[in-house]
């Protein structure tokens, strides 16, 4: 029996302070047949991932990470590992390291949400097995209502985790100390239609929504918390690719996400090439061009991420619809190319 089959996540109960507190990055792939426990941060760009790592570190001496940013677009833009220094995981008799995933933000004008999923849908899958990855969802208190693309966010994170992943998913409010004293009541308004509205049914099955200060003191909090999760619903399907939809016709919202990307990138080519062909001078021009380029290479990444994903998902009748329909535009192109 393997080391760590031996264990039960039921005996996963307590989290031990050794000394000072300190987080250093690690090669990413040195998480992937770790024994430890790894925490998944995920969330809108903004909405201070990186700074929970940056509180966890703030008493080390060896000074911040700089990895917390005041910029408008992601700051991550890949994922980054970190392990938590002098902090166990105590699995039965065993203390277990602790390492953080950071990953770039959703709702990030250059990286798609799919692009986000691929790169951790290897730890979601070993985790459904290893039962060791706990995902911490980021979300700022300040945001006055829930933007419909914030919710869409909610949405993907929950489908891609899935109900089997249920209690291993907190969900982390942010932003709790920049607000003003007046402010404070409407944020704990904010605060409980988040839990009882869009968290409902994920805190009924063992989530839990968590505020956090940023402090070392909140962020440690947070950290015993996931570290001390028990079971999950074992009897509850693995996740399969990038989550389920109810019926045949329904979109998965990162599919829907993507496509409302292109759509967009799509019509502001067509403003540059309108914009170009009025334009005479030589340097705007270069700039407009450049700008074209970049809007075509996202165009094309952004499709090849959603051709994936049909792969992925594909059901055998519709991916033979789809071939018979491309070879149909093929044949029509050659005979229309041919006159
Ligand atoms: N005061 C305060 N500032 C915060 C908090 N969370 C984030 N910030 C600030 O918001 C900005 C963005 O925070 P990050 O931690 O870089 O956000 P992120 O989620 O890692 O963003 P991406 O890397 O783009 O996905 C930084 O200036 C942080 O200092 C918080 O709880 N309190
Ligand atoms: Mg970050």
């Amino acid at each position: 029996m393997s080391y760590r089959s031996a264990l039960h996540p039921s005996q996963l109960t307590r989290m031990e302070i050794k000394g000072e507190v300190s987080v250093v990055e690690v090669p990413v792939e040195s998480l992937e047949d770790t024994i430890g426990v790894v925490i998944v941060l995920m969330g809108p760009t903004g909405a201070g991932k990186s700074s929970f790592i940056e509180a966890l570190n703030s008493l080390s001496t060896s000074g911040s990470l700089g990895i917390a940013k005041d910029q408008l677009e992601t700051v991550t833009a890949d994922l980054r590992a970190y392990q938590v220094r002098n902090v166990a995981s105590i699995w039965g008799l065993y203390p277990l390291p602790i390492y953080i995933l950071d990953t770039p933000g959703f709702a990030d004008p250059r990286i798609s949400e799919l692009q986000i999923l691929e790169s951790i849908k290897g730890w979601r899958d070993a985790c459904s097995s290893a039962e060791k990855v706990r995902v911490l969802y980021f979300h700022s208190i300040s945001d006055v209502r829930l933007a419909s693309r914030k919710k869409q966010c909610m949405d993907v994170l929950k489908t891609f985790w899935g109900t089997r992943n249920i209690p291993t998913v907190t969900l982390v409010t942010t932003m709790w100390d920049r607000l003003k004293p007046a402010s404070r009541a409407a944020a704990e308004e904010r605060f409980a239609s988040l839990r009882d509205d869009h968290w409902t049914e994920w805190c009924q099955n063992g989530s839990k929504a968590t505020k956090f200060e940023n402090t070392y003191e909140s962020a440690i909090d947070i950290l015993k918390h996931v570290a001390q999760l028990a079971d999950r619903q074992t009897s509850a399907n693995k996740p399969q690719g990038y989550g389920d939809v109810k019926s045949a016709d329904e979109m998965l919202t990162v599919e829907q996400l993507l496509r409302e990307r292109i759509d967009a990138l799509q019509q502001r080519l067509q403003m540059i090439d309108n914009d170009l062909r009025t334009l005479d001078d030589p340097e705007l021009r270069q700039i407009f061009q450049q700008d074209r380029k970049d809007v075509l290479d996202t165009i094309t990444t952004f499709n090849a991420q959603l051709e994936r994903l049909h792969d992925l998902h594909r059901k055998p009748v519709n991916w033979a619809i789809r071939s018979l329909k491309r070879i149909r535009r093929w044949i029509i192109s050659r005979v229309v190319g041919d006159r």
